[in-house]
């Protein structure tokens, strides 16, 4: 049992889809279920403009590069690899920002004695799905004359308010990636509201190409092709269904685990709809008796394979780890929660009598 199992279209229906491409022999470049997908998650997600990518590190890294963004990015250290990557791959220098100990977004709090000259914008993250303080991180940014860019690979479908929590900052990026709630095998999109920014995005994931004969920028390939485009369409017919069925193994999940001495399970957020992207707990050592990774071990040991999201913290790699905002003293929070974070299997098809055996290995004293 894995930590996550991607959730697959009905195979006869995108095999329908499938004799439609071989019959037609558009593959790639802006097709016809290129143009129908990007409609749909538009109107499913509640936003202006959306783009499609081959994957979402490729969406980041298009992103800054349309926002022509330089110099210092103020971030998190607590996410997947790929958020500082698309900095680095820009030559951005990634100035890491601690966390919240609720929530695990970036401290807004912290932001402001991080901007310096160089400064020219925010990269939060929506990690787990959990919306960042928007409001405030608007805030500084418009206070200091910043760009804010949202991962926001986590919170497909989330709401804050009955909003979409995709339209805060210039723009959102998505992943959907095989193991992420929402999957187009790989793939990712930029979601913003601006006609122009979209019409400029759209020109750099295809070489820079504006027409046949003229190429406005140097731009790169990050298209998503036909394939996953309809396994796209067919996905979104089931999203609700997923996220319905993730949301009650949830709900087990926490009332099997609640008071477990040692462990910390973060409650839902009044005001937003959760997307139940991944099901992380808190393991306290001193209180538990035992740490996160002997959780974690002797789940392994039941064929049971959990996932330590996000350990190592980005600030510890290799790439980063010299920069003065990676010090461990100065993320604190990060580097707590990154030793204690433990994400237990959550998708749609897993069985309540599975969480069941998950919980007791938890729990077992
Ligand atoms: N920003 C954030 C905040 C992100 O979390 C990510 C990606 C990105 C940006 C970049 O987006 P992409 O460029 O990936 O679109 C996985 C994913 O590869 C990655 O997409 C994701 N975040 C990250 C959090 O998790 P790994 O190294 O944990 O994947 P892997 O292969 O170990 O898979 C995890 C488990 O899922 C496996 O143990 C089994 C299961 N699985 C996996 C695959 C690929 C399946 O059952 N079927 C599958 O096809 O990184």
């Amino acid at each position: 049992m894995y930590v996550t199992q991607p959730s697959m279209p009905p195979l006869d229906k995108f095999v329908k889809y499938l004799e439609d491409i071989w019959e037609s022999k558009w593959l790639t470049n802006n097709a016809k279920y290129h143009q129908e997908f990007e409609q749909a998650l538009s109107d499913y997600l509640g936003v202006k403009y959306c783009s499609l990518f081959a994957n979402g590190t490729l969406a980041l890294v298009v992103g800054l590069r349309a926002l022509r963004i330089t110099g210092e990015v103020i971030t998190t250290p607590y996410s997947f690899v790929a958020t500082t990557h698309a900095l680095y791959w820009n030559r951005i220098i990634p100035v890491f920002c601690d966390i919240k100990e609720q929530d695990f977004t970036i401290n807004p709090e912290k932001i402001e004695s991080l901007i310096t000259p160089d400064t020219t914008a925010i990269l939060p993250v929506h990690v787990y799905g959990y919306p960042c303080d928007v409001e405030m991180i608007a805030d500084i940014a418009d206070t200091y004359g910043l760009k804010v860019i949202y991962d926001a690979a986590h919170a497909f479908g989330v709401k804050l308010q009955g909003e979409t929590l995709l339209n805060h900052g210039e723009m959102s990026i998505l992943s959907f990636h095989a193991t992420k709630l929402f999957n187009t095998l790989e793939g990712g999109a930029i979601v913003t509201d601006n006609e122009t920014l979209k019409k400029r995005v759209d020109f750099l994931k295809n070489f820079g190409f504006a027409d046949e004969v003229t190429v406005v920028a140097p731009g790169i390939n990050a298209k998503m092709n036909e394939f996953q485009a309809c396994y796209g369409l067919l996905q979104l017919e089931d999203i609700e269904n997923q996220i319905q069925k993730r949301k009650t193994i949830v709900e087990y999940y926490r009332e099997s685990l609640d008071g477990t001495p040692g462990l910390t399970l973060i409650p839902d957020r009044e005001g937003v709809k959760h997307n139940y992207q991944y099901f992380p707990v808190l393991i306290d050592p001193k209180e538990m008796g035992k740490s996160r990774d002997d959780v974690y071990d002797e789940l392994k040991k039941h064929d049971i394979y959990s996932r330590r999201y996000f350990y190592p913290l980005i600030s510890r790699v290799p790439a980063y780890r010299h920069l003065p905002s990676a010090s461990p003293g100065h993320l604190p929070v990060a580097e707590k929660l990154s030793q204690q974070i433990l994400c237990l299997p959550l998708y749609g098809e897993l069985e309540l009598t599975d969480v069941d055996r998950i919980c007791e290995i938890v729990k077992k004293q």
